[in-house]
């Protein structure tokens, strides 16, 4: 936490003011780059019906009269996605195996080379976050291994405060990215080379572990850790990443004023980006949450139920369900397909997580 980031908190009110402005801070710029579509804030206000839905096919509401069709709030214009870097589109299905060599006594390695800096990020349109950044993005890369490789991660701070690399999972604790210099917490312009055993298998994370943790890992210091079992999860037509986690952008360390799915609010709304299936295909996602500074997130799937694998460490489903929950750091996979075509919403049940943008919608098509 830095003087001035006190400074911005500070200047917001008692904790019932900060979590109605932020929940302002949604509505009342009309007009700015961050609004309501104004057709959504008067159904809102006068309690309407939402306006019928246009036809499906190109999901263009242009010509949509007045407005906008969406049953949540959602923000006006587009995030420029080539200046920050990456795009959420992309984040779901980019997978990083690193470089693969054999070592000598037949074991894959796997090598990767991550970096952390500091980087503005526009995560609304017309609002930029200051972050921290793995590589550039938020989350980091999605380190995917497989059970018994070594993975080797050469890890160079080039932020402004000291760093990590904290893996979830099976290892030596001079590797686990706390302490010292000796255990792997890096100094600005250092190096470390983080070096292991994949296991346990299943769907795991890595984040900063450098004090103040809360203040690293809200800045956007995470990524998903994925060992795939050596008996490989049944094939499927769609694996995707979500890794679930907010923004709080007054630095209050209170509550977060934006809630988003790799990295952008509102990014896979249904007139943005939504995610496109068709009846009968089998999707995986690798679900993680690492929300800071509220206690629990979760995730909700419209229209459909989904067997879930907690932490993808047992190879049993515990739950057939379309609601699940998990605190910061809980992870699970979850699996299912799409009987029917149609728009189907998933989004935090935590319905102001969703309002504020933690939603997104698949888009099934016959
Ligand atoms: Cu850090």
């Amino acid at each position: 936490m830095t003087g001035d980031d006190t400074a911005i908190g500070s200047s917001l009110g008692s904790g019932w003011i900060r979590r109605i402005n932020r929940r302002l801070l949604v509505g009342t710029s009309a007009g700015g780059a961050l609004a309501v579509a104004s057709a959504q804030l008067r159904t809102l206000a006068q309690g309407e019906s939402t306006p019928e839905m246009p036809p499906m096919p190109g999901m263009d509401h242009s010509a949509a009269p007045g407005g906008h069709p969406l049953g949540m709030p959602t923000v006006v214009g587009d995030v420029d996605h080539i200046a920050n870097g990456f795009n959420p589109s992309d984040i779901l299905t980019d997978f990083d195996g690193g470089t693969v060599t054999t070592l000598a006594n037949g074991q894959t390695q796997r090598e990767f080379l991550i970096t952390a800096y500091n980087k503005d990020i526009e995560i609304v349109p017309g609002l930029t976050f200051p972050a921290w950044t793995y590589n550039g993005r938020i989350p980091g890369p999605t380190i995917r291994v497989t059970e018994g490789d070594h993975v080797r991660i050469t890890f160079v701070n080039a932020g402004d405060h000291p760093h990590s690399m904290h893996f979830h999972g099976i290892h030596p604790g001079n590797m686990d990215g706390v302490f010292d210099e000796a255990s792997g917490m890096v100094q600005p312009g250092g190096s470390f080379t983080y070096e292991f055993d994949a296991e346990p298998f299943g769907l795991h994370l890595y984040h900063c572990h450098t004090a103040p943790l809360a203040a690293h890992i809200s800045r956007g210091l995470y990524g998903v850790f994925i060992i795939d079992p050596k008996d490989p999860w049944a094939p499927v037509d769609h694996e995707f990443v979500m890794v679930t986690h907010g923004y709080n952008i007054d630095f209050d360390t209170e509550a977060n004023e934006f809630y988003a799915v790799n990295g952008i609010p509102f990014h896979y709304d249904h007139d943005r980006y939504p995610i496109r299936l068709r009846v009968g295909e089998s999707v995986r996602i690798f679900l993680v949450n690492i929300l800071e500074y509220d206690a629990i997130n979760s995730f909700h799937l419209h229209a459909n139920f989904f067997h879930y694998y907690p932490t993808g460490t047992m190879r049993t489903p515990s739950e057939y369900t379309d609601t699940i929950t998990q605190m910061q750091g809980q992870r699970g996979i979850l699996e299912f397909t799409y009987k029917y075509p149609g728009r189907y919403m998933f989004h935090a049940h935590k319905t102001e997580f969703a309002e504020l943008g933690w939603t997104g919608v698949f888009v099934v098509e016959e």
